[in-house]
């Protein structure tokens, strides 16, 4: 064979290119797109991407453009080298970061604010596009990002100028983005549709982190399979790289949302993995055994209330703790406390309501911002204590209670503001302090926020390691931190004079039922339990699979419990622990499951069970202890509503008073 016939095959090969050198020229944006799993993806190809990222936070193509002519140093530049080695130089201008390579790819990018005004492109982009075809020659490619939409339930202060509206923002960067790209033949990274592409899956908002920054996991490996697939023309469905936190499924619907925006850049492409559907047939519930809860993990049985204590209920709760919530830091903790406000005649002149701070860490980044309703003219009443899901002002129609602000909604990173007063209905707050018992509540977003952020934010950033220990399987989840922070609550409520802490019942629906049980468990402080709809990971028997099923719930919300869970995926039969033994681990203080008849997704019928196969370590306690145990189903959906309150307030009456 001569050598002229093997050019073909090799300028085949030219054409996969082994090393691309990509510039970026953008915002946070660009961070969260090409400053991880790029170099990664591209290397689990057998290729190589050496990346530049010059970021200003927010910054808009006008402000690039006025740098390029005014040669500011007005960047931080972060550079990867071949070896996936970054190093980050302050005060970089942008020619220098030009020079510094020979660059295969250049890429420019709108700040997200304005991604979809077309007015704001020009000329700004058409210059930019000038000045960098002069300087680099035609050989390079230009391309343009297209960012994405923010989440429906996004604080940033510009999302007003899409109303709000999740939707019309896309709609907007599309019109935008095509018409840039086709104005100045730049090739387009898809990023937008990729993200919103995933958006229509099961993975829902969880491509954020803060509401409009995307999370360290699904999000940003989304956003880097979009330019790895646009930029070396590669697919990248089946490549085996992943960052940790993304499993395999996860993994695969990110790299399809990728691949589909590629395909179809300015339009989304729904393939699939849509919200999970339950099984509601009880036909289809498999033959199961449930663990004795009696029974030791060397194969002795419980007889008396003394082996429960010592031996089996310490056994089950390292079983839930390694293997289902995930490991809570331990104590001492940092605390302060600080009274912010005392309403003295509130709901009428029926009772005090104070405002109270509890402050977790020196810095101030976690702090519960808790209400505290007593009755007027009581000394030291029993008090039902529960995290609220949208904030303290949405429980009551009161107007002076204290509504999120700035400060607030930084801390939170992704916030739904809903009207004061919205979840009123769930907090029949006349009826329980008429009956005298106090009320204690904070946002369940105080302790921390309800989607995978990576350990970055709440009371899990403040303790990353679990005090010293590497972040494992074992690591806590956020059922786990809520659990945490209402055991702090309890810290302060024992300090309040108006409080008898012997007698603070928890109150939880739903996700946060499943803390609240978890939380009793966990600090038996706590005098008794109401667990509204809790569901899987609740009060319901896994091993059932009914509804919600432990698979499904670890792909939903796969930040709520530790890694360690996602092995029993499917594969309930396996798990160490039922639901039941979490009923147990409360015994004997008394414990109310409430379900009702239309949420078959919380599967009423299994948590009614779960609760009955809790009676024999009840009885350990003394004959008739399991009378403690509560259980009532009522019409409708699910929700928790005053006739819910109702029985938890009869149980209370006979139980705590
Ligand atoms: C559902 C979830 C349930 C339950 C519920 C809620 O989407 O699947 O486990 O927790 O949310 O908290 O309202």
């Amino acid at each position: 064979m001569t050598l002229c016939a093997l050019l073909p095959a090799v300028s085949l090969f030219a054409a996969r290119p082994d090393t691309l050198r990509i510039l970026a020229i953008g915002n946070s944006f660009s961070e969260d797109a090409v400053e991880q799993n790029l170099a990664d993806l591209a290397r689990a190809d057998g290729n190589c991407a050496i990346i530049g990222n010059l970021y200003i936070a927010g910054c808009p193509l006008s402000r690039h453009l006025e740098n390029v002519r005014e040669d500011k140093p007005a960047y931080r530049y972060r550079f990867i080298d071949e070896n996936g080695v970054m190093t980050t130089c302050p005060d970089h201008r942008l020619s220098e970061a030009l020079k510094s390579q020979k660059w295969d790819v250049v890429t420019l990018q709108q700040s997200s604010p304005k991604s979809g005004k077309c007015e704001s492109y020009e000329p700004y982009l058409g210059e930019m596009v000038k000045y960098l075809r002069g300087e680099l020659g035609d050989g390079v490619r230009l391309m343009f990002q297209q960012t994405w939409a923010y989440s429906s339930y996004a604080t940033h202060p510009n999302f007003p100028v899409y109303e709000c509206n999740s939707q019309l923002m896309y709609d907007s960067v599309m019109v935008a983005s095509r018409k840039a790209c086709e104005r100045y033949a730049l090739e387009v990274i898809p990023s937008g549709t990729a993200i919103q592409n995933a958006r229509g899956t099961r993975l829902r908002d969880n491509l954020y982190r803060d509401g409009y920054h995307l999370s360290h996991a699904c999000g940003r490996y989304t956003c880097a399979c979009t330019w790895y697939e646009s930029i070396f023309r590669r697919p990248v469905s089946g490549l085996l790289y992943r960052p940790g936190h993304v499993s395999a499924e996860q993994a695969l619907i990110c790299q399809l949302a990728a691949a589909h925006a590629v395909a179809n850049p300015y339009s989304v492409t729904e393939f699939g993995f849509g919200k999970p559907k339950g099984n509601y047939d009880e036909a289809r519930v498999p033959d199961y055994v449930l663990p004795d809860a009696l029974c030791c993990e060397d194969g002795s049985r419980v007889k008396t209330q003394r082996q429960w204590e010592r031996k089996r209920r310490p056994e089950i709760l390292r079983s839930f703790t390694d293997e289902v919530y995930g490991r809570m830091p331990e104590g001492p903790y940092y605390e302060r406390f600080e009274l912010l406000e005392v309403k003295e005649d509130a709901l009428g002149g029926l009772a005090t309501r104070k405002r109270v701070r509890i402050y977790l860490d020196p810095k101030d980044k976690v702090i519960i911002d808790m209400l505290v309703y007593t009755p007027k003219n009581a000394e030291a009443s029993p008090l039902f204590l529960g995290m609220n899901f949208f904030g303290n002002s949405t429980i009551s129609h009161e107007e002076d209670i204290h509504e999120a602000d700035a400060k607030d909604l930084k801390r939170y990173g992704d916030y739904r503001k809903l009207p004061r007063g919205a979840c009123a209905g769930r907090w029949p707050l006349e009826k329980i302090l008429s009956a005298g018992y106090g009320v204690a509540t904070y946002y369940c977003g105080d302790v921390d926020p309800d989607y995978d952020d990576s350990f970055t934010k709440g009371a899990q950033s403040i303790y990353p390691n679990n005090l010293g220990k590497v972040i494992g399987p074992d690591q806590w989840g956020t059922l786990a931190c809520w659990a945490w922070g209402l055991s702090r609550a309890m810290d302060y409520l024992c300090t309040d004079s108006d409080v008898d802490a012997s007698r603070v019942a928890l109150i939880g629906h739903s996700r946060l039922a499943k803390a609240a049980l978890w939380a009793a468990a966990t600090d038996r402080r706590f005098a008794m339990v109401a667990a509204n709809e809790s569901g899987c990971g609740g009060a319901a028997l896994s091993r059932r699979a009914f509804g919600e099923t432990v698979g499904i719930i670890n792909r939903s919300f796969p930040h709520w419990f530790c890694d360690n869970f996602k092995k029993y995926s499917e594969n309930e039969q396996a798990l160490p622990v039922d639901q039941h033994e979490l009923l147990a681990l409360i015994a004997p203080r008394p414990l109310c499951v409430g379900s009702a008849a239309d949420d078959l997704w919380s599967d009423p019928k299994g948590e009614r069970l779960s609760l009955e196969a809790a009676v024999p370590v009840y009885e350990l306690y003394g004959k008739g202890c399991s009378e403690r145990l509560g259980y009532h189903i009522r019409e409708g959906r699910h929700e928790i509503k005053p006739e819910d309150w109702d029985q938890y307030l009869r149980h209370a009456d006979k139980w705590l008073k």
